[in-house]
This record gives C-alpha cells, sequence and structure tokens, in this order.
C-alpha cells in the first residue's frame, strides 16, 4: 500500500514531470512557432523597408540627376560668363565660373592663356615643323658661343620658365654662354621671389647660367635690349621676347652662319603659339619688310631663292623683326640700337636699313625655329600708335634722305609736322662715320619692292571747291566704292596722288594700294588694285578739276537722289579740287 502510494506519488510527479516537460516543449514550439511568426512579421516589416528605401533610393537617384542637370545647365551657362572674351571666344573648356575667372583674370592682365600655361608641362616637346631637309643636316661643334638675351615686361612666371627650360634643353650646353633676363620693369610680384627661388634651383646643376638686368620702371623695348646685349659675354647674342619657346637643334644654323660671316644679323623663323589655347602652329618663312609709315610687316623673299626649291636655305631679309641673333662686336660697332626710341615701332626697321646701308646683311634662317606667343594684346602703353608714329618720322629724319616724306604721307601729317622725335644728331655722326650708303641705294638694291610708293607728289585729304566740308572716303571696304563724306582726315580719307598719275585712297594707301578708277561707264567711281591698269592714270594740277587719262571723264561732286552730295564720274564740268599736303609742286 505504502509501495501503492509511493508508486502513486512517482506516477503522479513522473505525470507531472511529463505534463510540464510536454508543456515546456509545447511552449517552446510555441515559442517557436510565434519567433517565426516574428521572423515572418519582422521580414516582411524589413523588406517594406527595403522597399521603401528602394523607392527612396531611386527618388534620391531622380534628385540627383535633376540636379546634376541643373549644375550641367549652370556649367553652360557659366560658358557664357564672358562672351566677349576673346579667350573664351577661342577657347572652350570645362571649367566651373571661379575658375573661369581667374582663367579671364590672366587672360586680361598677360594678354595670353596664363591659366592654362600653369598647368601645361614646363619642358613640353613642339611639334616638329622644320623643312625635312634642316634635319639631316650636319654642324661642327667648334662653334661661337652664344648668350640668350630674355626680355620680359610683367610676363607669366610659367611662361619665363619655359622659355628658360627650352633655351637651356635644346641648346648644346658647350656652346650656351649664358642666359640673360631682362626686366624691363614689371610689377608683377611673382617675377621676384618667385623667380629668384627658380633661379637658383637652376643654378643647382648650372651655377651662374641665368643673369639678370632689372629695371624698376619699364624702359621701353629698345632700352631693354641695348641693356641684355651690353650683359652679354657670348660671342653671338639672341635677343628674344621671353614669350618664346626655342625648338629643338635652333642654335646651330644660326651659329654657323655667323662664324662664315660675322656682319650677319640673323632672325629664326617664327612658330605661331596660340594665344588660347597654347598651341605650336608652323608659319612659312618670310622676309621681314615694312611699308611706307615703317611699320613691319611680312614679305616674299626674292624670287632667286624660291627657285632654288629649298626651303631649308638662308634667305635676305630687308629688315628683321624683333627677334634678332647677332655677333656681339659687330652690334657694338654699327651702333647696336637707337635708344632714342620710345617703347615701341621702328628700332626694327632702322636696325634693318642701317645694317645694310653700312656694311652688313641679314637673313632669315629658315632650320632654325622659335615658337612665339602672339599675344591678343600688348602690355605696353595704350597709345602705341602715336609712339609708332613719332619712332618712324625719327627713322625717317635720320635714314630716308629725300624719300622722307613718304613716312609723312603713310602717316598724314604735313611736311613740318613739329612731332618731337628727340635728338637725332648722335645717330647723324654715326650714320657719317660708318660711310653707310644712301636710301636710294637701299632701295634699288635691298627693297625695290618699297618702291611702289615713289614719285608721290601729294597725299593727305581730297577736297571739291563746291563743298569743302566733304572729302573722298575709301568708304565700306567691300563695297569697292570711293564716296564723300564729311572730313575727318584719318586714314580712310589719306589720298596719295603720284607722279604717274595714280590717285590711292584710304588705309590701302600705305599698304600695296587701291587706286581710284573709272569703270568706263556708268556715273560712278571704283578702286581696283594699282597694279592693274585699267583707266586708273589721272590729270591734276592743284586747284583744278581730275580728269581721266583715257576716258576724258571728270572727277565730280553733284546732288544725289538722296538730296546729298555724291562723287560722281561725269562729263568735265570743270570742277576744282584741293590735295592737302603737297610734297612737289605740280
Ligand atoms: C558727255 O559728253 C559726250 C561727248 O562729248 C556726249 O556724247 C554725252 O552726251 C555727254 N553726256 C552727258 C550726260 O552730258
Ligand atoms: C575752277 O578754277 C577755275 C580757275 O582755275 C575757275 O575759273 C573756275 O570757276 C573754278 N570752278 C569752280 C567750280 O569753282
Ligand atoms: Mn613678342
Amino acid at each position: 500500500m505504502r509501495l501503492g502510494w509511493m508508486r502513486g506519488l512517482a506516477l503522479a510527479l513522473a505525470a507531472t514531470v511529463m505534463f510540464l516537460y510536454v508543456t515546456s516543449v509545447k511552449k517552446e514550439v510555441w515559442a517557436n512557432e510565434e519567433h517565426l511568426h516574428q521572423a515572418q512579421k519582422e521580414l516582411s516589416v524589413i523588406s517594406k523597408e527595403i522597399l521603401q528605401r528602394l523607392k527612396e533610393i531611386e527618388s534620391h537617384a531622380q534628385v540627383i540627376a535633376r540636379h546634376s542637370a541643373v549644375m550641367k545647365r549652370e556649367i553652360k551657362a557659366a560658358e557664357n560668363l564672358f562672351p566677349n572674351s576673346r579667350l573664351f571666344k577661342m577657347w572652350h573648356p570645362e571649367l566651373s565660373e571661379g575658375e573661369q575667372r581667374e582663367a579671364e583674370e590672366l587672360f586680361q592682365k598677360y594678354g595670353y592663356n596664363v591659366f592654362l600655361s600653369d598647368r601645361i608641362a614646363l619642358d613640353r616637346v613642339l611639334p616638329e615643323t622644320r623643312d625635312h631637309r634642316c634635319l639631316t643636316k650636319k654642324y661642327p661643334s667648334d662653334l661661337p658661343t652664344i648668350s640668350v638675351v630674355l626680355i620680359y615686361l610683367d610676363e607669366a612666371l610659367s611662361v619665363i620658365k619655359r622659355a628658360i627650360y627650352s633655351v637651356i634643353n635644346r641648346t648644346p650646353a658647350h656652346l650656351l654662354k649664358e642666359i640673360i633676363l631682362v626686366d624691363d620693369g614689371s610689377t608683377n610680384e611673382d617675377l621676384q621671389e618667385k623667380l629668384n627661388v627658380f633661379i637658383s634651383v637652376i643654378h643647382e646643376s648650372k651655377p651662374g647660367l641665368l643673369k639678370k638686368v632689372r629695371y624698376s620702371e619699364p624702359k621701353g623695348l629698345t632700352q631693354a635690349r641695348i641693356s641684355g646685349w651690353a650683359a652679354a659675354s657670348g660671342e653671338v647674342v639672341a635677343i628674344f621676347d621671353a614669350h618664346i619657346e626655342v625648338h629643338v637643334g635652333w642654335a646651330e644654323p644660326l651659329l654657323v652662319r655667323i662664324k662664315s660671316d660675322r656682319k650677319l644679323v640673323l632672325s629664326p623663323v617664327f612658330d605661331k603659339v596660340n594665344f588660347h589655347n597654347m598651341k605650336v602652329s608652323p608659319y612659312p618663312a618670310a622676309a621681314h619688310g615694312f611699308d611706307w609709315s615703317l611699320t613691319c610687316r611680312y614679305e616674299y623673299f626674292s624670287q632667286e631663292w624660291y627657285k632654288l626649291n629649298d626651303q631649308s636655305l638662308p634667305a635676305k631679309s630687308p629688315s628683321v623683326m624683333g627677334i634678332l641673333v647677332v655677333d656681339r662686336l659687330f652690334f657694338g660697332e654699327i651702333g647696336a640700337l637707337d635708344a632714342g626710341m620710345n617703347t615701341y615701332g621702328g628700332e626694327n626697321v632702322e636696325l634693318g636699313i642701317r645694317v645694310w646701308s653700312c656694311g652688313g646683311s641679314i637673313e632669315i634662317i629658315p632650320c632654325s625655329k622659335v615658337a612665339h606667343i602672339e599675344r591678343a594684346h600688348k602690355p605696353y602703353a595704350r597709345d602705341l600708335v602715336a609712339l609708332m608714329k613719332r619712332n618712324a618720322l625719327r627713322v625717317a629724319e635720320v635714314w630716308l634722305d629725300e624719300y622722307k616724306f613718304n613716312v609723312n604721307a603713310a602717316w598724314n601729317v604735313p611736311r613740318d609736322h613739329g612731332i618731337d622725335i628727340g635728338d637725332v644728331s648722335e645717330r647723324k655722326r654715326l650714320k657719317e662715320k660708318l660711310q653707310c650708303k644712301s636710301f636710294k641705294w637701299y632701295i634699288d638694291t635691298v627693297y625695290p619692292r618699297l618702291r611702289s610708293q615713289d614719285e608721290l607728289l601729294g597725299y593727305g585729304v581730297l577736297i571739291n571747291s563746291l563743298r569743302t566740308d566733304l572729302c573722298i572716303d575709301q568708304g565700306v571696304l567691300s563695297a569697292n566704292t570711293p564716296i564723300l563724306y564729311a572730313c575727318h582726315r584719318m586714314f580712310s580719307q589719306t589720298c596719295n596722288y603720284r607722279k604717274t598719275g595714280e590717285i590711292s585712297v584710304g588705309q590701302s594707301a600705305v599698304q600695296e594700294g587701291r587706286c581710284l578708277v573709272d569703270p568706263g561707264s556708268g556715273r560712278l567711281p571704283s578702286f581696283d588694285k594699282c597694279s592693274k591698269l585699267l583707266h586708273k592714270y589721272w590729270d591734276f594740277k592743284q586747284g583744278q578739276s581730275i580728269k581721266n587719262r583715257d576716258t576724258g571723264r571728270c572727277l565730280e561732286i553733284d546732288i544725289g537722289q538722296n538730296g546729298y552730295y555724291q562723287l560722281y564720274i561725269q562729263n568735265c564740268s570743270g570742277q576744282n579740287w584741293t590735295i592737302q599736303y603737297v610734297i612737289k609742286d605740280f
């Protein structure tokens, strides 16, 4: 019984345990089920959340896309930040507004793309632009030594560094005597301490190679060139602007010529570096000449040179523009440059005439190439034209003898112009001392092309006595028809009357020339090239009629259909004309 109780108790216990166990298992299962349920719930929440997030991401992406479209549009709008800038008309990089402002500011300051120059290699490789025959020429190694003068006024530091690297890397080390930096009064801070640091870095491997001449204020290009030359000690001096890069093999073809004739003044051939994208493109070799305003211009070489059919050969040139390479002592003997020139213009032409007339000669060397940045604007004084006129009249006074009035005519100033050209007595003494030949000799022998302006009788405005407030004017160039216009006496109204009977009008009077012609029919006069022969000769005496030699008709004025006076060609009615300045009576 006792056992029965015990058994009963044990059974009850077992049953309880069993119950508890089952309950707990059940609970666990329930719990698991619940977990599962929970997990499912959570999963669905999560997946909902993921979907939600995805949606959010999607809408974010849409927002980003919209933003980037807006930004792109903003960048596009920023391209128009400086729509009138010469830089951004030519150059279309993807720049932020801030970068554009920086680039434009630098461009305004320097006249070329400094923003880009600061970002391209200082020792960049230039494209090969030389004639293929230049590449195989051999030069002796015992050539004269050369000093390279680099002149600058507020040039960009990266441009100067690039010029220096090009000279060091592309000139045989045993021939490169030195590089002389002439600072013509820059105010740019980069060109003080930073340039000095650069110089000392170069001097670690090439002690003393770089020398610096500095003016505290601008003395002008001519002074700067003279002082660069005076500071040089090499046998040959190359006088360059600092916005250049010399090409591979630039020095040897120059030095070999000067070694053979120390009285040669040479110029390499420039390649053009665009002011906007800094890319280099070749120019064909050309002679350096000038017109009667004594402004430099490119010319063809002589026919003989072209007949040789070898573009690698040196060619004679009437003058030299800007860049020049010369025997250092010979340059001194012939009077270097005229220190009486102001700021800019005239000095090259003066040198050209003097070198030839006083026993030397000038050559362009096509195998020697120098890439030169063509600035969009110059850093010198605003009124360059007045300075160029003054310098041209100075050159004329010393060197042009009886031809000097051609220069007055080109600038449309009277014979006695009264413009202060400075003291020329020292220059005239030099001309005598060197026993230089006449300007007539120079024209006949060196520069026959200049003769087209020969035998000028009168120049200036042409006025009809019926209306003395009206002048003959070149009119719209493309219309090719001279007109009557209120007198302002500027270039478009400057006429030339020559002994040949030609009348040229306007800007072209200085250049090749557009001559007034009677087309033979109709009432309107027109222009044609002076080199053509059609009806271009006129009989004219000061204060009398202007009558065409071929057609017998006269240049006259008459009231046109619009009620205003017009320029006509018609049967002569006895109208009279006066030209402003007379060189020789006619
Ligand atoms: C111009 O003169 C010519 C010859 O003298 C004559 O035949 C012609 O009719 C004249 N023309 C005018 C418009 O008077
Ligand atoms: C032109 O000059 C002459 C004298 O040379 C004169 O007789 C004539 O009247 C003048 N003609 C005109 C339109 O003034
Ligand atoms: Mn230049």
